[in-house]
């Protein structure tokens, strides 16, 4: 088999299908390699140390683990000297982190959710690193806030790290979805999987059932058409799986096709859901169109929410296209 690596398909990336430039390739690159620390880190586990919380809260007043604070350092502190990034903005963080002005600054924004997943660190379930770039805006001088609330459809690239019994990282610069694998051996990224499609159909669904009373109506009806299995209105029996990783669980959707859903419910009419914005749903959202499915937050593609605070939550609906255009339907009407 023919190994081509992720610095080759960078390179080719930029020389035949012109969607990415040196900075944004650099930028790509340095990224992967902070998910390769990360990925060193979380698999020594109590051996390094590593496990646990560090007893400090992040801005949404969550309770940060070791492996959280861990991996944020990690990425701000690969991405500040190479001269690619104007700003960055994590979720673990209340506010921008702005380069230092040692360092040269250049045109892309990048956000992350460093260690997503955070409640299966301590059990050894797969957790990953998710990250979005965006291109800061025209004429900016000093990066505020503001520049980063730009809607999904601006995004230039999106993906994520997924640390399980492998680590891959699953990619798009807006050229479709592709997958490379981590050879450990030899520390570098291999692709293993191009151009990504997830199944149009499906009989899976994933969702936290625990949260059933509390849905909104059009969330009850369609997973009881679901479980109604073979002799409901959908004709089919459904399966269910719900990893609490929202990486593993996309993962496996680009796998094998099916739904995710993180509703709004009734608890808190002025929360949207759990799941944020810009460092969750819209790099989420990308990769998910890029390989052909759909991702909305109900009613409308995520991509095209003007984003009016850096930790905005909001609902998700994303994977095959016919499950979510469904679920979505039932909202609209
Ligand atoms: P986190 O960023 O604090 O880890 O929270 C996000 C995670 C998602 O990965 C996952 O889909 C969801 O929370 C699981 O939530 P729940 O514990 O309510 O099932
Ligand atoms: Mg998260």
């Amino acid at each position: 088999m023919k190994r081509v690596s992720l610095t080759q398909y960078l390179v080719e990336e930029q020389r035949l299908h012109q969607t990415i430039n040196a900075e944004l390739r650099l930028l790509i690159e340095v990224v992967a390699r902070a998910c390769k620390r990360i990925s060193y880190s979380v698999s020594k586990g109590a051996l390094g140390e590593v496990l646990g919380s560090a007893e400090t809260e992040n801005i949404q007043g969550e309770v940060q683990k070791k492996l959280d604070v861990i991996s944020n350092e990690i990425l701000l502190e690969a991405n500040e000297w190479g001269g690619h990034l104007a700003a960055m903005a994590s979720e673990e963080m209340e506010t921008i982190r702005l380069i230092p002005s040692r360092y040269p600054k250049g045109e892309f924004l990048l956000l992350f959710d460093p260690l997503d997943g955070s409640s299966n660190i301590d059990v050894n379930v797969s957790i990953g690193t998710i990250f979005s770039v965006l291109k800061a805006p025209e004429g900016m001088v000093e990066p505020s806030e503001q520049d980063f609330l730009q809607p999904g459809a601006q995004q230039v690239a999106a993906g994520y790290a997924v640390y399980g019994p492998q680590t891959m990282l699953v990619l798009t610069t807006g050229n479709g979805v592709h997958c490379f694998t981590l050879d450990r051996e030899m520390g570098s990224w291999v692709q293993t999987q191009s151009d990504m499609k997830i199944p149009e159909t499906t009989k899976e669904f994933a969702i936290n059932m625990s949260n059933k009373r509390h849905w909104h109506p059009p969330v009850q009806r369609y997973v009881d058409e679901m479980l109604a299995g073979s002799t409901g209105p959908r004709g089919k029996d459904f399966n269910m799986r719900w990893i609490a990783s929202m990486v593993a669980d996309v993962h496996r959707i680009l796998n094998r096709g099916g739904i995710f859903m993180y509703p709004a419910d009734l608890r808190d009419p002025s929360s949207p859901g759990k799941l944020r914005l810009m460092y969750e749903a819209n790099p989420m959202a990308m990769i998910v169109e890029q390989a052909g499915g759909m991702a909305t937050d109900g009613r409308n593609r995520i991509m095209d929410i003007q984003p009016t605070k850096l930790h905005q939550r909001v609902p998700v609906f994303l994977g095959s296209k016919s499950e979510v255009q469904l679920v979505t339907g039932y909202h609209q009407q």
